[in-house]
């Protein structure tokens, strides 16, 4: 077995609870486009099955609203709302509005100090990760990563597994150099497609998803004052991630 060099790192679920502001935002390009469409939190559950934010409207559409026509090209009009939606979720993140997972600044920190190497490989657009990571931790965090795949850099979105290929690719390692942290069914789906060991702290919408494949599921990374729970797998009782407990994972057959 390899020994361990990089961590993989989703982030929408992953690193923050982002969920919610993404939908607000959905409702918010809706309504300012003069639509009458508002995505409630159990219409998004359901929508979350679609990765990408482009890909959900135009999944919504065809399944709720199959009689909707746009005036011109609908892709065209879906590209906008989509831009629409990115402002108002990069302005509510660059307001503080969406604060890092217990954990993951600690995580971050621990994997530089240990000398290994991380990426993120994500769903969503470039322009919101960044704003993520700079809101969070300063205007030089960005640098902390190796690589970043995001969505629309790869032919096909999670569940498929470019977006961790590209990620692996950009870092020329292979699959048993790396481990990923995840919170989603499509996550964990895409991983394991891409030949990776998966660890997953699950989020406010994806508790329920169907984890089988992944070698640790918590409910969170945790910290010292606020251990996680270990929903699937082995973590001591009052324990919480460490770069000690990954390399555990990483190393099982
Ligand atoms: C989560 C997603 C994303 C976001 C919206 O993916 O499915 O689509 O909900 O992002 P991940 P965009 O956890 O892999 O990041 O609207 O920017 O597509
Ligand atoms: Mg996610």
């Amino acid at each position: 077995m390899s020994t361990l060099k990089a961590l993989l790192f989703d982030v929408d679920g992953t690193l923050a609870d982002t969920e919610e502001v993404h939908r607000q935002s959905f409702n918010q390009a809706f309504a300012d486009a003069g639509y009458d469409w508002e995505w409630s939190r159990d219409d998004y559950r359901d929508l979350l099955k679609v990765t990408g934010g482009k890909e959900r409207i135009a999944h919504f559409l065809k399944t709720r609203h199959p009689e909707f026509q746009f005036s011109g090209e609908a892709q065209t009009h879906i590209a906008e709302l989509h831009k629409a939606k990115t402002a108002h979720y990069v302005a509510q993140l660059q307001g503080g509005k969406i604060p890092l997972r217990p954990g993951v600044r600690r995580m971050f920190n621990e994997a530089r100090e240990a000398g290994l190497r991380m990426a993120i490989a994500t769903t969503t657009t470039m322009e919101n990760i960044t704003a993520l990571i700079e809101a969070n931790l300063g205007a030089e965090a960005m640098s902390w990563f190796d690589a970043v795949a995001a969505g629309d850099m790869v032919a096909k979105k999670k569940p498929a597994p470019d977006v961790f290929l590209l990620a692996m690719e950009q870092l020329s390692l292979t699959p048993a150099d790396c481990i990923v942290l995840e919170d989603s069914y499509n996550g964990v789906q895409s991983a394991l497609g891409a030949g990776l060991k998966v660890i997953v702290t699950a989020s406010e919408y994806t508790l329920d998803d169907d984890f089988t494949g992944s070698h640790l599921v918590l409910n969170q990374m945790g910290e010292p004052d606020a251990p996680a729970s270990c929903l699937w797998g082995e973590l001591a009782p009052d324990d919480y991630l460490t770069i000690a407990v990954i390399k555990q994972v990483h190393a099982l057959v």
